[in-house]
């Protein structure tokens, strides 16, 4: 039987387990990369770990999320962050180089190698062929250090391309309806792998459109073959060198299989709060619109720039709209500006913004009361974009430019042709942006830089012997990491001082939570589906710990999420039969006997509700290396006790 192009790179990887799907795998990772939001933790931790140099063949950290810098909290994290990676043999990306998987794409991505980043979007790299995924910082921390990285063996789905895509119709029409087939859980324990004859038209900006929002089907990665197209974009970002053909084998076997026709395709919209909430955009045309952004690791591209330019050249944005446009790189930056096309977005009153994540984080840019805004990101959960009543819609740049322009949610195939933009045979390479750190020798020279933010990690503990204690927070399904430990300008700052963080901790969703919390001394969280989802922010494990959470029970978890929670030592637990999620009220005293003899080796637990009598099953789905992390009260822990 043979391989799929995914399944080729574990096999090239594989350091521990077998390729079988839904047992626990450990890969060796090539390259890393870090973004400022979730950077400061994982060097924090890797210093913890007492390593002196990564041992990965290229770690990154990239400045890009928290360049709003209204005190000194953000400034003192890059601090920190430029002088830990001088120090230990890590590249070092500043403020103004661009978002990070944008950069990463044009500069470091391998067709071949393994990737894990502490952001989700790292998959973005599989527009080039390179397995690329989302981890917790202290994973990352882990593999900097040389160490495995452990995922579940996926599932393989394929999706077949055909045809190519028409005028105004974009790379993120075709994610949106691949959203709109699988759904956000749809890719959950799965790799999704692009084929077909509609492969080769889509350039590698394109494909990394549709492989970054495989974070949102939920998927472990997505990858397109590395070919021809893959070869001329290496050549003109000057890495021929780095070329390899990477295609699946032609009896290669995948679990799901299905159709995209990329002719038939039409533009497309999530609609809020979910980014598998799609529509097309004919139906919600006429609506009227405030606020348009375009940019994100999704969309900000040269190509996506290009399209917006030529389609604003000559007009204005409508009166009532604001346009925000965050080009991804410097180098898209420094070619817009070279070739006249920044000029043109200027010109027809577009703000344009810093090459950063800027308002897909929430970082300005909110939009106004009940405020419409139309974005080319990734997600569209509710409250992220910092205004709790918006209603933001995900849709591609050209949708964007066309209703920019008419005020109200425009359909762009309604403009006739499209005008013909050309992307150059090369790009401005210049990477003086990027810091090399120190030699080894000279490692000592170093001095960190510590500012007053970063304050110390909070660590686990062992489990109870029986868990005691009450459920302190019920709630739905598909509850994001935005939930659980919101970002925007207001908390970002934050990320390194725990405790400050925890007043924000579930304020979305209960303004009381974090005191409530406090008080009760923790307990436990009852989700529903695919809790966890979205972010890879260790933080919406790190802050409940802090807060005095020992387990989370939900119907089903998202991957990163999981991990984190282990990695943290909070408990995640399934409800065996989904419906006792109904048995189980916020307030309720629980009650489970033998907990950690559950957490040492059982596979399933009883819940009593000491409030309601219910006895309620807890299915415990865990590897053995999980259950010693989670004995030992979280990975650092763990780590610690096995090098004593
Ligand atoms: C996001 O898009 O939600 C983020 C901000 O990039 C996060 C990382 C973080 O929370 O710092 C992600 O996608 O992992
Ligand atoms: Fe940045 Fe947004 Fe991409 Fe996250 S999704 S890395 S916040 S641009």
């Amino acid at each position: 039987m043979g391989y799929t192009i995914a399944q080729k790179i574990i096999k090239d990887h594989l350091v521990c387990g077998e390729m079988v799907v839904g047992s626990e795998i450990g890969l060796k990772i090539d390259q890393t990369l870090t973004q400022d939001a979730t950077g400061t933790m994982a060097y924090l931790q890797f210093e913890a770990m007492g390593i002196d140099r990564v041992k990965t063949e290229l770690s990154v950290a990239y400045i890009d999320h928290n360049t709003l810098q209204a005190g000194f909290e953000n400034a003192d994290d890059h601090r920190y962050i430029q002088t830990v990676t001088k120090k230990h043999g890590i590249r070092f990306s500043r403020p103004g180089n661009g978002i990070c998987h944008q950069v990463h794409l044009e500069r470091f991505s391998r067709p071949g190698k393994t990737l894990i980043g502490s952001d989700s979007h790292t998959p973005t790299a599989g527009g080039i062929g390179m397995l690329g995924m989302g981890a917790g910082g202290l994973d990352v921390a882990v593999a900097m250090g040389g160490g495995t990285y452990y995922i579940t063996m996926p599932k393989m789905i394929k999706i077949n391309l055909k045809g190519s895509l028409s005028d105004y119709v974009g790379a993120k029409d075709v994610i949106l309806e691949v959203l709109r087939i699988l759904g956000v859980k749809g890719g959950v324990g799965a790799i999704v792998e692009y084929a077909g004859e509609g492969v080769k038209t889509l350039s590698v900006p394109q494909r990394a459109t549709i492989t970054n929002m495989g974070a949102e089907l939920g998927a472990t990665s997505s990858i397109f073959p590395s070919d021809e197209v893959t070869e001329a974009f290496l050549k003109a970002q000057g890495r021929a060198e780095d070329f390899v053909a990477l295609i699946s084998d032609p009896d290669a076997v995948y679990d799901a299989e299905y159709d995209v026709d990329l002719s038939a395709l039409k533009p497309l919209a999530a609609c809020p709060h979910s980014p598998d909430n799609v529509k097309s955009v004919s139906e919600l045309s006429g609506m009227p619109i405030q606020q348009v952004c375009i940019g994100s690791c999704t969309n900000s591209s040269m190509q996506d720039m290009l399209t917006v330019a030529a389609m604003l050249k000559g007009k204005k944005v409508h009166a009532d709209v604001s346009l925000s446009i965050s080009p991804g790189s410097k180098q898209v930056y420094t070619m817009l500006a070279e070739c006249g096309a920044l000029a043109d977005l200027i010109s027809a009153g577009a703000r344009i913004l810093e090459c950063a994540c800027g308002p897909c984080i929430g970082m300005g840019f909110s939009p106004p009361s009940a405020g419409v805004s139309l974005r080319t990101f990734n997600r569209n959960f509710l409250a992220r974009s910092g205004t709790a009543d918006a209603q933001v819609y995900l849709v591609s740049p050209e949708t964007a430019a066309a209703s920019a322009v008419a005020g109200v949610f425009t359909d762009p195939t309604t403009l006739g042709k499209a005008p013909k933009t050309e992307l150059p045979k090369t790009f401005a390479v210049n990477d003086n942006l990027i810091e090399l750190p120190v030699e080894a020798e000279k490692m000592e020279s170093v001095t960190v830089e510590r500012g007053p933010n970063i304050k110390p990690i909070p660590v686990g503990k062992e489990p109870d012997v029986d868990l005691d204690c009450e459920l302190i927070l019920k709630v739905g399904d598909d509850i994001t990491t935005d939930h659980i430990m919101p970002a925007g300008t207001k908390v970002l700052p934050y990320r390194s001082n725990v405790p400050k963080l925890s007043e924000f901790c579930f304020t979305v969703c209960d303004p009381d939570f974090p005191d409530r919390a406090k008080k009760k001394g923790g307990g436990v969280i009852l989700g529903g589906q695919n809790y966890g989802q979205g972010s890879s922010r260790e933080h919406a494990a790190l802050v409940p710990l802090y807060l005095g959470i020992k387990a989370v029970v939900a119907k089903s978890f998202a991957r990163i999420h999981v991990a984190n929670l282990i990695n943290f030592g909070i408990v995640p637990m399934t409800l065996t039969n989904p419906d006792d999620y109904d048995r189980l009220n916020e307030g309720d005293a629980l009650d489970i006997q033998g907990f950690q003899e559950a957490v040492a080796g059982k596979t399933t637990a009883i819940l009593k509700n000491k409030t309601t009598g219910a006895e309620v099953e807890l299915t415990l789905s865990l590897s053995k290396r999980q259950r010693q992390i989670l004995l030992a009260g979280g990975r650092l822990n763990d780590t610690k006790k096995r090098t004593e």
